[in-house]
Order: C-alpha cells, then sequence, then structure tokens
C-alpha cells in the first residue's frame, strides 16, 4: 500500500523514539514526537478547554459536526449556516479566545522544524476531539490567508484513520493510522490536499480514556 520512507532518529534528542515518515511531497508523518510533551500538553487541554468548552459546531449544510471543537490562539475556527470561518471571538462566551498553552506552541514549532519548515508562528490552534463514532469527511484546509505556512497536526489518545488525498476530492486516497503521539506536518504543494479522519473506532487509552484528541496549529492572519 503506501510506500514510506522511514528514517530513524533523523532529528531530536538522540534517545528519540521518533519516526520520520514521509507521506507526499510537503507532507511527512513525525512518528512519537509528541511523547515527551503529553503530559504538559494534556494538562494545558484540560484547562484551556473549561476557557473555551468543547463544542459541535453546525456545517452551512446544516448538519451537526460528529467531532467536538475549540480554540486557542489569536484566530479560532468556526461554523455556522453563514460559513466556515476565523474569528477573533469565541461565539459562546463572546470574548477572545484562551491564548496559546506554552506547551501547545513550542510542540508546534519543534516538529514544524523538524519538518524542514524553520520559523513558523501559528496564531491558531484548532482542537479536535473524537469519540467513538466520530468522523471528519475529506476536506481542504483553506480558510488560511496564506498557504505558504505548513499546518501541524498534533495526535492524542485514541488512533484513528487519517484519509489523505490529491488537490482534487475524487483523487486516490492514502490511509494512515494516527497513534498517541504522533505529529503531522504537512505544508508545501500539500499544503492544499484533500483528507479527512474515518470513523472512530471504539476503545480506551489510558491519556486521555475513551476519546482521540487532534490539536492542529496553523498561520491564518
Ligand atoms: C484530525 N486533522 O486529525 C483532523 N488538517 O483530527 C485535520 O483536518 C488536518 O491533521 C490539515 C492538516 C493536518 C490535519
Ligand atoms: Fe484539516
Amino acid at each position: 500500500m503506501t510506500d514510506f520512507n522511514a528514517t530513524r532518529d533523523l532529528f531530536g534528542a538522540s534517545d528519540s523514539p521518533a519516526t520520520r515518515l514521509d507521506i507526499a511531497p510537503g507532507a511527512v508523518l513525525l512518528r512519537g514526537f509528541a511523547l515527551e510533551d503529553v503530559q504538559a500538553v494534556l494538562e494545558a487541554f484540560h484547562t484551556m478547554t473549561l476557557a473555551a468548552p468543547l463544542r459541535h459546531f453546525v456545517t452551512p449544510g446544516g448538519q451537526t459536526m460528529s467531532v467536538a471543537m475549540t480554540n486557542c490562539g489569536e484566530a479560532g475556527w468556526v461554523s455556522d449556516r453563514r460559513g466556515y470561518r476565523y474569528d477573533r471571538l469565541d461565539p459562546i462566551t463572546g470574548t477572545p479566545w484562551p491564548a496559546m498553552p506554552a506547551p501547545f506552541l513550542a510542540l508546534a514549532q519543534r516538529a514544524a522544524r523538524a519538518a524542514g519548515f524553520d520559523g513558523f508562528k501559528p496564531d491558531a490552534c484548532l482542537v479536535n476531539r473524537y469519540v467513538p463514532g466520530a468522523r471528519l469527511t475529506l476536506h481542504q484546509d483553506k480558510n488560511e490567508r496564506d498557504f505558504r505556512a505548513p499546518i501541524v497536526s498534533v495526535s492524542l489518545g485514541l488512533p484513528a484513520k487519517f484519509l489523505f488525498g490529491g488537490l482534487e476530492r475524487t483523487d486516490k486516497t492514502q490511509r494512515i493510522m494516527l497513534h498517541h503521539g504522533d505529529v503531522a506536518v504537512w505544508g508545501g504543494v500539500s499544503r492544499l490536499a484533500f483528507h479527512g479522519v474515518d470513523t472512530l473506532k471504539d476503545g480506551v487509552h489510558s491519556a486521555t480514556g475513551n476519546c482521540r484528541i487532534n490539536l492542529t496549529f496553523r498561520k491564518v492572519w
């Protein structure tokens, strides 16, 4: 199936168990890259979701999304009947999104550098929570203003099957399992590739319980 080029210990501390896999030009998977940050990142996740609770957005078509979402950073991704967009304010609280926690920013910048995108300055982190049965249909991330910056995507908790296609919705998709601690970094000619997440299978993970948490860092403005 997928023709991965795996290279062990290309980056990071010499005792890092991380492995780097090329998914497509500009798209790499850093297996286990976030493991050393997990404790601090999950603590920050719990604190920030108290200020900006996870919620189920409604798509412009009127469907309630199965994935629960929230944001931190200056720009937050929101959806309602009027469309998808980024907003400075949380529509639930009417206040700015919580600041990006330091452990989030540090991890995102370390991963971007390891993937060859030095100087990444994310101003948005979309936080996704999947419970068994939740899925994300094929989409492009194209509401950001600047496509030169990559997206850094951190997976925590239950594993999920990531679908990675091409620049057309109908292009063939690769299927890649994303595990606890994996980080995908995604830019260059793959920046606008269609992608999605297959229906989450039931299970329990020691770090998150019965769910998968995904953090995607973007440069929006
Ligand atoms: C997820 N991720 O993994 C959803 N988008 O839960 C995304 O939609 C995504 O992982 C752009 C780049 C990487 C991603
Ligand atoms: Fe996406």
